[in-house]
This record gives C-alpha cells, structure tokens and sequence, in this order.
C-alpha cells in the first residue's frame, strides 16, 4: 500500500530531475535571505547558478551543529517572522540548544512523508496509535502526531512515562501501534512480564516504530518477543523535520529515505570525502522542500551506509542500513576505539541478558558494564551467575579488545530515563 504511490515509485531519473529543481530553488532561497549562507557561498565563489546538475551539490558548503548553535536563536531563518508556524528546539549536552522553524507549509509537507511510513507499515484509519514519544519542543512525537492524524488513525497523545496509565490505556482503547524510544519499550516489555501480562493474549499491540536512539538488531528481536509486535526502524533528526526522515518498509530492511525531500550524501567523516556505494560513513543531508529553515548539506554525524541495490517494496527511494551510531559517540578506551552499539549488540544477544545496561568509564580507563539479569536469568545457583558474567566479559573482549568489568544486576535496578538513554558515563572527563 503506498500513501503518494507516484511519489514514492518514481522512476529514478525523474527523481533526479525533481530533485535538482528543488536543489536549485532552494540554493536560491538561501542565497537571498540568509547571511550565513550568503558569507558561505560568497567564500567558495558560488552562486545559484552555479547548481546545474546533482553534482554540483558538492559545491555548496556543509552546515554542522555548530553553525545552528552560532546562529542561534534566528540566524538561518529563510522566511519572515510572521509566516513561521512553529518552532521546535533539539539540545545539545551543553549550552543553547538548535532553534528550528517551520512554516505552514513544512509542517504539512512533514506530515505527508510521515502518513507515507504509515502507509508504507501497513497502518490505516482502523489503527490506534499511541504514542509515548515526548510532546514539546522535541520534534518526536508531535512530528508523527499530524501524520497519523493525516492517515486517519486515532492518535492517543500518552507521551512517555507513567507506565501504568500507558498500560491501562493500551487495554481501554486498543493500541495496536506504538511509537517509542527502543530504551522505553525494553523497559515496558519488562513491565509487562513482572505484571504477568503476555502482549499476544492480553493486548492488541500489532507493530512499534522504535527510534530516537541507535539500537541493534538484536535489541530489535528482544522488544519483538517482548512486546509481541513488529518493530520498524523509524529515524531523524529534529534539523530535517524530525521523525520519518526515513523509515523501514514491510521487508524491515534498512530504512528508505525519502529522496523527493532530503538528498542524501554518505562521507568520510575525516576527509569530507563521498564514500563508495554501501561503505559506511556519516549522512549528510540537504532539505529539498524546506521554506522556514532550509539547509544544506548537513552533517548529521551520525554513520550509516546506502544499500544500493532496489527494495522489493516497490519505492525508488533509496535506503540506508540501520544508524550505527554517531560519528561522536565514539569511546576511546586505552587507545582502542569502541562504540557503544557494539556493547549492546553483545549484551542484547544472550538470553539472559536483560533489558538494560550502563557503561562507566573511569579514571584509570577502566571499562565497567552494569547489566541487566533477565527476569528468567539467575536460578539462584551462584556459580551461574559467575558463569555468565565471564562468559559476557569474554565476549565484550572478543567484540572490542578491551577487557571490561561487568557488574550483574537484578532487572529494573538500572535507572531510566523518560527521553533518550543515557548509555555511558564517562567519569574520565569530569
Ligand atoms: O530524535 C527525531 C526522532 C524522534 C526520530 C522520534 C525518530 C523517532 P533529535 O532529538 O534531533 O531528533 O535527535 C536526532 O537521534 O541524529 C540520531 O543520532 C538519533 N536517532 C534518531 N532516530 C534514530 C534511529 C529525533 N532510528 C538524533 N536510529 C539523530 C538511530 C537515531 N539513531
């Protein structure tokens, strides 16, 4: 089923066409009514007209986190004050946070590539969304708000929390989709089975777009068995319009980027340079259909690689392979880089492994790892205990080279956080 079946099958070299003919205008946007940009090009001796193919797009400048934090509160803003329709904010660890503005127009052109992910998962006007995003200045739930609503669906606006309002709403109005953070819905599953509650007998829940953070596949199967629902890979960023940036389709293969809307360039995150097809590297995205806050070439940090070849699906769009994390979330523990998805991906593939975990790096540079026991995961016999803790030690070795410490815990004693997880401290630089 598609939501704008042109739209999203159209053939590749039409695509481009459209593509560049937004590239174009909105260059010349920017390049009227925005001094950052005007001093950008000014700097590289380009001018609109320079962008005569797609590969001009090379010739503009990047944007990085650190322009929207200097141009704060309205440096980039390409519209009058009076034609902005909202703003929503994105912070940072420090500091003012990223003001992003939306005219009218954006915000119903946001809500159309959402009802298309909708559509594209299989949803229609018989589902009921609940989603337990948090509603504010964050773009992650209002954004999937207006395109649910635009599908037809009944939105249940629960926001996160409170688990079990969320509980009782999901048995009173028959949630069959939820919308949610991959950490909350770990959290909730374990609810679900303190409670004794099996999601297949005694909920209607069908599916679950799970983003906001990077999680792993095997993170994937664990909120799929807990939560008896399909898990859809749901991305984005609040600088290119928030959630449904790009989306898994019903193959759950890699997340198709709507291409009418961001062109999609996938670099070196050192050199800047373009990557060959399907090697990972950091996602830089132009918006194609913006008027309150157009960007270009924004490097989102985060590290991906292009499947190049066509999805089954039908859609022309391209897709990208799931994040696996941000070109900034790198650790470097005694000189070894580590990633902290390559923990989870660890930790989330034994059985009884629980459903949270948290990284301590201290100031010897040692790695601690705190982890989560199963509800089912220790029968009281001590030397199983010890068992798995050094069967999980060996396995982080094997996966990162360094040899962490790991600390079992029971389930539920590690905090959680209502908005994004917080997976690592690092006490090394306080
Ligand atoms: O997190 C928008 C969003 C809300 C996406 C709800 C999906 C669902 P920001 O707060 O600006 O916006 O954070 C954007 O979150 O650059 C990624 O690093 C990370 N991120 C978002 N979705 C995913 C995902 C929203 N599916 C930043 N997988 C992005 C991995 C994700 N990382």
């Amino acid at each position: 089923m598609f939501w704008d079946r042109v739209i999203e099958t159209l053939e590749r070299a039409a695509l481009a066409r459209l593509q560049l003919e937004r590239l174009q205008t909105t260059a010349a946007r920017v390049a009227a009514r925005v001094p950052f940009y005007q001093r950008q090009l000014a700097a590289r001796h380009v001018t609109p007209d320079h962008i005569r193919s797609l590969d001009d797009l090379r010739r503009l400048p990047f944007t990085t986190n650190a322009d929207l934090r200097a141009n704060y509160p309205e440096g980039l803003l390409a519209v009058d004050r009076r034609d902005v329709a909202r703003l929503h904010t994105s912070s940072g660890t420090t500091g003012k946070p990223k003001a992003l503005f939306f005219s009218r127009r954006d915000l119903d052109a946001a809500a159309e590539l959402v009802a298309r992910c909708f559509v594209m998962t299989g949803a229609t006007a018989d589902d009921v969304l609940q989603n337990m995003m948090t509603y504010g200045l964050f773009t992650g739930a209002l954004m999937l708000h207006y395109g649910a609503e635009k599908v037809g669906l009944m939105v249940i606006p629960a926001g996160p929390g409170n688990s079990d309002r969320q509980l009782m709403l999901m048995q009173d109005f028959g949630t069959t989709i939820i919308h949610v953070t991959p950490s909350y819905a770990l959290y909730f599953a374990d609810l679900l089975e303190k409670r004794g509650l099996r999601p297949c007998r005694d909920l209607t829940l069908r599916k679950a777009y799970v983003g906001a953070e990077p999680y792993t596949e095997e993170t994937r199967h664990k909120i799929e068995q807990g939560l008896g629902v399909d898990v859809y890979n749901c991305y984005g960023l609040s600088e290119m319009n928030g959630p449904g940036v790009a989306f898994e389709c019903g193959q759950k293969h890699g997340l198709h980027v709507w291409e009418d809307n961001f062109l999609l360039e996938i670099i070196d995150p050192e050199t800047s340079e373009p990557v060959s097809d399907g090697q990972p590297g950091e996602l830089v995205l132009t918006t194609l259909n913006r008027e309150a806050m157009p960007l270009l070439r924004y490097r989102t940090r985060d590290i991906t690689a292009l499947i190049p070849e066509p999805c089954p699906c039908g859609r022309t769009h391209r897709r990208i392979q799931r994040i696996t994390g941000r070109a900034d979330d790198m650790l470097i523990v005694r000189g070894v880089n580590v990633y902290p998805q390559q923990i989870e991906r660890v930790l989330m593939g034994i059985p009884a492994v629980g459903r949270n975990y948290l990284i301590t790096l201290d100031g010897l540079d040692d790695m601690s790892v705190q982890v989560e026991l199963a509800e089912s995961g220790f029968d009281g016999q001590v030397e199983h205990l010890v068992n798995l803790q050094n069967q999980i030690i060996e396995r982080l070795r094997a996966e990162t080279l360094v040899k962490p410490k790991v600390e079992l815990v029971p389930p539920g004693a590690l905090p959680v956080s209502e908005g994004k997880a917080k997976r690592v401290v690092d006490r090394r630089r306080l």
